[in-house]
C-alpha cells in the first residue's frame, strides 16, 4: 500500500505539472548516488503474473546496503513507443542488503521491452535492469469498466476505458476448510505509470471529460466459478453459481474450502483454468456495474460473457 501511494503521488505529481513523462528514462538520472542493483538469483524467471523476486543493493564500496527506502518500477517500453509500469504489491528489506519484491506482470516481454528501474531514498538509479517476462496474458484475467468508467492513459492519449487486472496470489483447486483455497490480487490502471490495488476504501480516478475526479470504491464483488460452466462460442460461455471472495482490504480477496471449477474448453485435455467475474460499486457517483472483456455492458447478470474472464490456473 505504502509503494502503490508513493507511486501514484510521484507520477501524478510530475503529470499535474505538466510534464510528459512517456519513460523513466526522462527523469533525471544520478550516476554519483553510488548504488548499484542486481538481481539476487542471476537466473531468476519471470512471467505475467505474480513473480517474487530479491534485489540487492551495493553502496559504493561493493556493500550490500539494508536499511534504504527502495522503490522497484517495472516498466514496459513498448514497440510503439509508449511505456507503461505493472503493479508492485511490495518490496521488503530482509536486513542482509536484500530486499523481496512481490509484482504483478500484465503483459510478456514480445510486444515490447521490460526493464526493472529504482529508487533509492527517492533518488533514480542510473542503473537498469533488462529483463524477460514470459507466460501468456491468459495467466491474469483482464476486464473493462464502461465508458462510466474511463481513465486518462496518459496527457497525449483521450480517454478511454479503465482496465482491472486479476491475478492468482495462490490457489488450491482442491477445496477444502481451513487454508484459502484461492488468494486473487486486483489491480487497475490509472494511467500508464500507476497500477493501484482494488479494495473498498480505495480512492481511483476517473477522466470522462479531461477532468480527473476521484472517486471512492465502495462493495467489490470478485467470484469465481463454483457451479455449473458451459463453455460457448463468442458471448454463450456461461456459469450457473458463484462464490464471493473476501476483500482482505489491501487488493487480496480471498475463498476457502471452494470447489473451483475447471473452466477450459475441454477440461482434462487444455490447461485448466478458473472463471471469475467482477463488480464494483462507485461510492461517489453511486453507480455500480459489472466490469466487461470489451468494456461494453453485458446482461447485468454477471453470469455469462462478456461479464466474466477465464484465468488459467
Ligand atoms: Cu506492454
Amino acid at each position: 500500500m505504502k509503494y502503490f501511494q508513493k507511486t501514484f503521488f510521484s507520477f501524478s505529481i510530475l503529470f499535474l505539472t505538466g510534464m510528459v513523462v512517456t519513460s523513466c528514462a526522462a527523469l533525471p538520472k544520478d550516476p554519483a548516488s553510488g548504488y548499484t542493483p542486481s538481481l539476487k538469483n542471476p537466473a531468476q524467471v519471470f512471467n505475467v503474473g505474480k513473480t517474487v523476486f530479491d534485489i540487492v543493493i551495493k553502496d559504493a564500496n561493493q556493500a550490500a546496503t539494508p536499511g534504504l527506502a527502495l522503490e522497484v518500477s517495472p516498466e514496459m517500453t513498448m514497440t510503439g513507443g509508449m511505456s507503461h509500469t505493472t503493479p508492485v504489491e511490495s518490496v521488503v528489506d530482509n536486513g542482509d542488503g536484500s530486499y523481496t519484491v512481490t509484482a504483478y506482470f500484465i503483459m510478456a516481454s514480445g510486444g515490447g521491452s521490460w526493464a526493472l528501474h529504482f529508487h533509492v531514498n527517492g533518488t533514480h538509479l542510473a542503473d537498469h535492469i533488462a529483463i524477460t517476462v514470459g507466460g501468456l496474458s491468459a495467466d491474469r484475467g483482464q476486464l473493462k469498466g464502461t465508458t462510466a468508467d474511463f481513465i486518462k492513459p496518459d496527457a497525449m492519449s483521450a480517454s478511454t476505458n479503465r482496465l482491472y487486472y486479476v491475478f492468482k496470489s495462490s490457489i488450491n483447486t482442491a477445496g477444502g476448510a481451513g487454508n484459502p483455497s484461492i488468494d486473487l490480487f486486483l489491480a487497475t490502471r490509472e494511467d500508464t505509470m500507476t497500477h493501484p490495488a482494488v479494495f473498498q476504501g480505495q480512492v481511483l480516478h476517473s477522466d470522462t471529460s479531461n477532468l480527473a475526479t476521484a472517486w471512492t470504491v465502495g462493495t467489490v464483488t470478485l467470484s469465481v466459478c463454483t457451479g455449473i460452466w458451459t463453455y460457448g462460442t463468442g458471448t454463450n460461455s456461461s456459469c450457473t453459481s458463484w462464490a464471493n471472495l473476501f476483500d482482505q482490504g489491501n487488493g487480496h480477496f480471498t475463498g476457502t474450502g471452494l470447489t473451483i471449477v475447471d473452466t477450459s474448453k475441454t477440461p482434462g485435455i487444455s490447461a485448466a483454468q478458473f472463471a471469475v467475474h467482477l463488480k464494483i460499486v462507485n461510492a461517489t457517483a453511486g453507480t455500480n456495474e459489472w466490469k466487461t472483456s470489451g468494456g461494453v455492458a453485458g446482461l447485468g447478470t454477471g453470469d455469462n460473457m462478456p461479464e466474466l474472464i477465464s484465468i488459467n490456473q
